[in-house]
Order: structure tokens, then C-alpha cells, then sequence
């Protein structure tokens, strides 16, 4: 074998384990208006009017295998009014807005959430979600979870790495029904890992006749959190548990973050507690919440509900207001 043929043969065989991973594709919206992708697939954003709005950078993220970036060309201020449902992101893909004060994405009040990560997904996928505000989420229906954001919703097989910075999530609302409780108003996160910094969970709402309600600004089912550098403010519900933030398994880490006026409208006493926050009462692993460095001024800031079992895990570390 020559010496040639010799490089080049084992160019192949180191080659071989280099699979070459899926190439992350960048799309660019260039307008706010709503409407799908024309062909999911075959590498360019656009509708069939061909433009690439955010809706069909989604779907056409989502038909190519591996992560890949959103990012946006539009004069700012600007919204994004939804008309056609909820936005999916099946796979992983970082969502790069120019800021909280210049992209909204509007919910129109449609029933729907206005952004779900990773919905029916065995794979756990990454979501980085920066620089912009979701608002008029409105979910009266389905699972009644995250009228702003809800992520990896299937708390059976979904999981999801889920980043938000800069992100703010303010007035959404989920309607409870029935014996279906209205939970995350303005975001659920179900299994995997949260970190949110820099973000502003605001006037959203669980709404309804149930008796069920949890986390009307956000719930957390059961992963792993940080919230660091946010404020969860002004969120309401007619009564329940944890209307700033209700954290139901896993360990939330609390940083320099305000939990402030947030109150239930209609219940008190013993079927309400925790207007800053409640942990506890999931089947699985304890909740530990960890707060440090921030400030609660809610009527009852920190509670685990006395009247459900509490297992001997669950506990809360309220460091507030010092550091
Ligand atoms: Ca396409
Ligand atoms: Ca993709």
C-alpha cells in the first residue's frame, strides 16, 4: 500500500467516527405577520407568500434534524400577533429576540398557549429563549398548563433544557375546568432543567370556577431551577398554592429575585397558601427551594401546605432579603 493510499485510507477509518452531526441552520424572520411554513423540510423559511415568519422558522427547525437559531430582522418595537395556535418547537433551538422591550409575541387570546418546547418528545431537547416578551396566552382547555410558555408538557416521556434570559411573560391567564386545574399561567415547566434569568413573570392569571390552581405566574412540575435575577409580580388566581411560584418536585434555587404582590382573589385560610410561593405535595422526588438574596412582600410569602401530606423531604430555605 502506497503511503498515499495509506493517509488516505486512515483520513476514512478516524473519519468514520466523525458522523457529521446535523448542521444547525439559522433562520431570519423578516416579518410579524403568522403563517406556516409551505414546505417543512427543505431549508428555507417560508410561507407561501415566501417570507419567513416565526411560525415557519419553527416548523422548518423542527423538520431538520439537530439544533438550530431564530433570529429576527424587524424594526423595534414590533409584535407578533398569533393567529393560527400555539407555536412548536419539537426539537432543540435557540430562539434569539432583540429584547424584552422590542419583540412581543402575542398570544391574540386564541385558546392556546403561546409557545410549547419539546410536546411529545422522548429525546430531552435544548430550548434558549432570549430577548423578547410573551403575552395573551389564553388556555381554556387541553391540559391547562402554561398560558404563556409551556415546556416538555408530557410529564410521562418529555424533557426539556429550557433557557430563558431576558424573557418576560406577562399577562396570560389558563382557565381551570372541571376537575382539570389550571396551573403556570404564564409558564410551566415539566421535567428537565429551567434557568431563567433576567426575567419578569408578571399579571398573569389562573382563572375559572375549579378549586384547583397552582403557580399563576409559574409552576414548576418537577426539574431542576434556577430563577435568578427576575420578579414574579402582581400574578393572581381565586385561590390555591403558590400564586408567584409553585414548585411541586425538585430543587428551585432562588437568586436575587422579587417575589411581590402576589395574591389569591377569591379563597383564604385553609385552601390557600403560599401567595409567593408553595412547594411540595408531589408523589416523586422532595421539592427543596432554595431562596437567597430576594425579597417576598406577598401575603403569606412562603408556605408548604399544612393541609396535605408533606413528606419528610419537602422543605423550603427562606434566606430573604439578606445575602
Ligand atoms: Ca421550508
Ligand atoms: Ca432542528
Amino acid at each position: 500500500m502506497s503511503r498515499l493510499v495509506l493517509v488516505v485510507a486512515l483520513i476514512i477509518a478516524v473519519c468514520g467516527a466523525c458522523v457529521p452531526a446535523a448542521r444547525a441552520a439559522t433562520f431570519n424572520v423578516t416579518v410579524t405577520t403568522d403563517a406556516g411554513d409551505a414546505a417543512p423540510g427543505n431549508g428555507a423559511c417560508a410561507t407561501a407568500a415566501g417570507q419567513c415568519t416565526l411560525r415557519a422558522a419553527l416548523e422548518e427547525s423542527n423538520a431538520l434534524a439537530g439544533p438550530d437559531l431564530v433570529r429576527f430582522t424587524l424594526a423595534t418595537p414590533a409584535t407578533i400577533n398569533l393567529t393560527i395556535g400555539s407555536l412548536l418547537a419539537t426539537g432543540s433551538v435557540t430562539i434569539d429576540g432583540p429584547g424584552s422591550l422590542q419583540l412581543t409575541i402575542n398570544g391574540s387570546a386564541i385558546n392556546n398557549q403561546v409557545l410549547v418546547l419539546n410536546p411529545g418528545g422522548a429525546a430531552i431537547e435544548t430550548y434558549a429563549v432570549d430577548g423578547l416578551r410573551i403575552t395573551g396566552g389564553f388556555l381554556d382547555g387541553g391540559t391547562r398548563a402554561g398560558g404563556g410558555i409551556q415546556a416538555a408538557p408530557d410529564t410521562g416521556t418529555d424533557q426539556a433544557t429550557v433557557t430563558l434570559t431576558d424573557v418576560v411573560l406577562s399577562g396570560n391567564e389558563v382557565v381551570s375546568g372541571g376537575a382539570t386545574p389550571a396551573l403556570g399561567g404564564g409558564l410551566w415547566m415539566g421535567r428537565g432543567t429551567l434557568t431563567a434569568t433576567d426575567c419578569r413573570f408578571e399579571s398573569n392569571t389562573l382563572s375559572g370556577n375549579g378549586n384547583d390552581f397552582a403557580g399563576a405566574g409559574v409552576y414548576i412540575h418537577d426539574a431542576t431551577a434556577l430563577i435568578e435575577r427576575c420578579e414574579i409580580i402582581g400574578n393572581r388566581m381565586p385561590e390555591g398554592l403558590g400564586v408567584g411560584l409553585r414548585v411541586r418536585e425538585g430543587t428551585t434555587t432562588v437568586l436575587d429575585t422579587a417575589i411581590n404582590d402576589n395574591d389569591v382573589t377569591v379563597g383564604s385560610g385553609p385552601d390557600s397558601f403560599g401567595g409567593g410561593l408553595a412547594i411540595g405535595t408531589g408523589a416523586g422526588t422532595p421539592a427543596t427551594v432554595i431562596v437567597r438574596r430576594s425579597t417576598a412582600g406577598s401575603p403569606m410569602a412562603v408556605a408548604i401546605p399544612p393541609s396535605i401530606t408533606r413528606r419528610a423531604g419537602d422543605h423550603c430555605v427562606p434566606i430573604v432579603g439578606t445575602s
